[in-house]
């Protein structure tokens, strides 16, 4: 599913995203809880981070492999417990 979406904003087809597609992507992924779960809307300058640190390799684009990676390490830096807690306990009342 990821890489489906992924794929299908790699616009130039050149297997990975430049900043503008990641953009693009995570608009998309913050309005889409379905996907994986909710991603908070991103200024500039956090997708600018964002961008440099998922960019490991440095060549100016996110490939398939960065991407999931930056997302699995992404994810885990934002949990929020407490939040996290909530919803479970909403969910189980
Ligand atoms: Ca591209
Ligand atoms: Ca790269």
């Amino acid at each position: 599913m990821i890489y489906h979406v992924n794929r299908e904003y790699d616009k130039d087809k050149n297997s990975g995203l430049s900043k503008q597609e990641l953009s693009q992507l995570m608009l998309r992924l913050s309005n889409d809880e379905a996907i994986i779960g909710k991603v908070p809307n991103l200024s500039e300058s956090e997708l600018e981070h964002l961008f440099d640190d998922w960019n490991t390799n440095k060549d100016d684009k996110i490939s398939w492999i960065e991407f999931r990676e930056g997302l699995n390490r992404w994810t885990w830096k934002l949990q929020d417990r407490t939040k996290l807690d909530q919803i479970v306990d909403t969910f189980f009342q």
